[in-house]
């Protein structure tokens, strides 16, 4: 089975879900026609958009075939799937385990409380102003890469190498999206100098480099 070409993503430029699948398409070699979703208009809740993924969120794969694919997670696993080198995990089963839970810190503990939506309704119904919603996301990002902090140092990992090896996982893959949230929100990124140095590392690969959201059409 092979994957249905040619690709498109429906993808917002500043998202971070949608920045992860840009570099997993990328790391597997695809190339993707890119069809911008504004989440500052609100395309994203359309008719049309609706659609096409009736949870109302971005990114959304559309396969060649017509098949539609969403959620960040998901896409990914269906393309490591489909195309396993280069893996987006670890051999060793210890390690996969390690790099799906440090993903997750991210991707389940993480991002959600700082979505667009969440904010939205901090404002709406709680009279968060934007500075209150920064500091509201800051503060759990704060929390959850304390926590990402201390297990990048006890499992001894040395910079200028990816989360779980030579070549991205999964953890990087979700790590560097996070981490310009963090900018964005104004973390101080001083206690996380291993995050940084792993932040930094990745950025140096074109696969992260070139799909950061300033190079995207929107
Ligand atoms: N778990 C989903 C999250 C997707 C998601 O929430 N994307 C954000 C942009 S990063 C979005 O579309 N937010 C719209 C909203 O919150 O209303 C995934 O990983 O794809």
């Amino acid at each position: 089975m092979t994957i249905a070409l040619p690709l498109t993503l429906h993808t917002f430029a500043h998202s971070s879900a949608s920045w992860r699948v840009r570099i997993g398409l990328h790391l597997k070699g695809l190339a993707w026609t890119t069809t911008p979703v504004s989440l500052l208009d609100g395309s994203h809740k359309s008719a049309a958009y609706s659609d096409l993924n009736p949870n109302q969120r971005v990114p959304a794969l559309v396969l060649g075939d017509g098949t539609v694919l969403t959620q960040s997670m998901a896409i990914l696993a269906f393309l490591d799937e489909m195309l396993p080198a280069p893996a987006l995990l670890p051999a060793d089963p210890v390690e996969r385990a390690r790099c799906r839970a440090f993903a997750s810190v991210i991707t389940e503990d993480i991002f959600p409380v700082q979505n667009l939506g969440v904010r939205q309704k901090l404002g709406a119904e709680f009279g968060a102003d934007t500075d209150r919603q920064a500091q509201w996301c800051a503060d759990w990002i704060v929390r959850g890469f304390a926590g990402l902090e201390r297990e990048t140092a006890r499992r001894d990992w040395a910079s200028g190498r990816f989360l779980f090896g030579e070549s991205p996982t999964l953890a990087d893959i979700c790590l560097v999206p996070q981490m310009r949230n963090a900018v964005r929100y104004q973390v101080d990124l001083t206690p996380f100098p291993l995050l940084v140095a792993a932040r930094d590392h990745a950025m140096e690969h074109p696969a992260f480099a070139e799909t950061a959201p300033e190079t995207q059409p929107a």
